[in-house]
């Protein structure tokens, strides 16, 4: 819960704003506020939740350089775990400091490595060519529910090793997990309350017994084989992939879905020169930011960027705000594939930095090399619908008229 407004008061001078960055107004339209918090200040107070926040690229990636100060153990949202018990066991990774968080992540990084993509790369293609071409028999679909949502759910519960059963929980099992890293609001409540069956099902395909013997979730297994975790780690570590593997991929491609039907010139380039489907999914993702936002906690008073911020304060760092700030990126608003996206933070950096980067690149260039050649022209076909979700940017519907190549 969050405190008060009035039981926390800032630091003296630092502007105050109304914002509430987890509200529905502001999930329709959030870059006036983006822009309002980001002119306000390096650092402002959001008086609506009693934390601070950062919207500027410069101050956002020094605290994501900074996790010593701006720590991650005390919860990624705006609880505090040294004063709220956490909903569920806390990741091994996102909620973990260093140096206990590295050897937890160790594992992962191994789990998920280049060489583990390019086993996958084959079999990841060919699936895309096959929900491409299905699509291009159809001059109208949506771009969420007939293609962002059912890409990843073709190609990664195998690749992990999950069992055919039940795999609907994954999409609303991460739902839960990003709305309840926000305050305790309408979307949150209502996470509380569906997450049991979507909880019990995730925490039976953690299970080694669950899992296939050749995918992803075995090869974490095989890391308490060996003694480097515990079963019990090796659990939490799969359900950090089930937590975080699912959603902000659906969201990834649908934000590159929607930019490129928003943008045909830029669609035109991509299938001019296909090998251009990486460039313009990481542009995609640093313009939407499917991650919008992250919470971190002081250890210690802290200065940044002249602003005094005291110790155990929650700091909010607005992602999607840091890749659209016009100090870093000429025309930050443009979707522009052949833009250098170099030190974008829709995957966070340092320490923490998304593990499963890879795997999502993977998925967004095999998706959209197989877009640029099965289709001649793509547009938006009336209105998308947004998606409201406490930490999830994206659209719950986008309408496109496609055209086969
Ligand atoms: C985890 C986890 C959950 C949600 C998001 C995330 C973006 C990680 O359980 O480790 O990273």
């Amino acid at each position: 819960m969050p405190q008060a407004a009035e039981a926390r008061r800032p630091a003296a001078k630092v502007p105050v704003s109304p914002i509430d960055p987890f509200s529905i107004d502001f999930f329709r339209n959030p870059h006036p506020a983006h822009e309002a918090v980001r002119e306000a200040g390096p650092v402002v107070w959001l008086e609506r939740y009693g934390t601070y926040a950062a919207a500027r690229y410069a101050e956002v990636k020094e605290m994501l350089g900074d996790p010593a100060t701006f720590c991650s153990s005390r919860g990624v949202g705006l609880s505090d775990f040294a004063r709220e018990t956490p909903w569920r066991p806390p990741s091994l990774v996102l909620e973990r400091d260093p140096p206990e968080h590295d050897r937890a992540r160790a594992v992962l990084n191994r789990a998920l490595s280049a060489t583990v993509m390019r086993s996958l790369r084959a079999r990841f293609v060919e699936a895309a060519e096959a929900l491409a071409g299905a699509l291009a028999r159809r001059d109208r679909f949506d771009a969420i529910a007939d293609c962002a949502e059912v890409y990843p759910m073709m190609v990664l519960p195998d690749a992990v090793g999950l069992s055919k059963v039940g795999r609907e929980h994954l999409l609303s099992y991460a739902a839960t997990v990003f709305n309840m890293f926000g305050p305790d609001n309408e979307l949150r409540r209502a996470a509380l309350t569906q997450m049991a069956p979507h909880v019990e099902w995730i925490a039976l395909q953690c299970k080694r017994e669950t899992l296939t013997g050749d995918g992803i979730g075995a090869t974490i297994h095989a890391a308490a084989d060996t003694g480097e975790v515990t079963r019990r780690e090796a659990e939490l570590l799969v359900r950090s992939i089930l937590s975080a593997g699912f959603d902000t991929t659906v969201h990834g491609i649908g934000a590159a879905m929607r930019s490129l039907a928003h943008n045909p010139d830029q669609f035109a380039a991509l299938r001019a020169d296909p090998s251009k489907a990486r460039a313009a999914f990481e542009e995609a993702v640093r313009l939407e930011s499917p991650v919008q936002t992250f919470f971190r906690t002081t250890t210690r008073d802290v200065e940044l960027s002249g602003t005094r911020i005291p110790e155990g304060a929650k700091v909010l760092m607005l992602l999607g705000a840091a890749n659209r700030d016009p100090r870093k990126w000429p025309h930050a608003d443009r979707y522009d594939i052949d833009r250098s996206t170099a030190g974008h933070v829709a995957f966070g950096a340092g320490v923490h930095m998304c593990v499963g980067q890879l795997l999502a690149r993977l998925e967004g260039e095999a998706l959209l090399a197989a877009f640029a050649r099965a289709f001649s022209a793509i547009e938006a076909d009336g209105e998308a619908e947004p998606l409201f979700n406490n930490t999830l940017r994206g659209w719950a519907r986008l309408p496109v008229k496609a055209t086969a190549a």
